[in-house]
């Protein structure tokens, strides 16, 4: 997607402090951190958000899922973090590029819900 600030990251045209890739993924730390730890797990491929989501991509999202953990451990987050998925303008999504927020710090996180 042209236009898509995510797509750009994946393009290299826009920077962004990369700490993982493979084929399907790439994380990278959020512009704009909640916390010490903050860093977004996205698809290769564009899809908007979750609501875009269809049966044929259950393998890509449970391998994002299951990337959460290892990379937030390796970011130092051994005692937990928090995972967000914004979805839609409800849902306060603002980068329409399916990504995982996970967010961390050596304190507790304030509750949300
Ligand atoms: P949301 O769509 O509300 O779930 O959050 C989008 C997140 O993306 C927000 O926390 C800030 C981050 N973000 C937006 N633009 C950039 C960018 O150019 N680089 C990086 N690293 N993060 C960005």
């Amino acid at each position: 997607m042209d236009n898509c600030i995510f797509c750009k990251i994946l393009r290299e045209e826009i920077p962004a402090q990369k700490i993982y890739e493979d084929d399907d993924l790439i994380a990278f730390n959020d512009i704009n951190p909640a916390a010490s730890v903050h860093f977004l797990i996205i698809p290769r491929t564009h899809i908007a958000s979750l609501m875009e989501c269809e049966k044929s991509d259950q393998q890509l999202l449970g391998k994002m899922l299951l990337l959460a953990p290892t990379l937030a451990k390796e970011q130092g987050c051994t005692d937990g973090f928090r995972t967000i998925i914004n979805t839609g303008r409800v849902g306060g999504q603002e980068v329409f590029h399916l990504h995982i927020h996970i967010i961390g710090s050596k304190d507790r996180l304030p509750a949300m819900i």
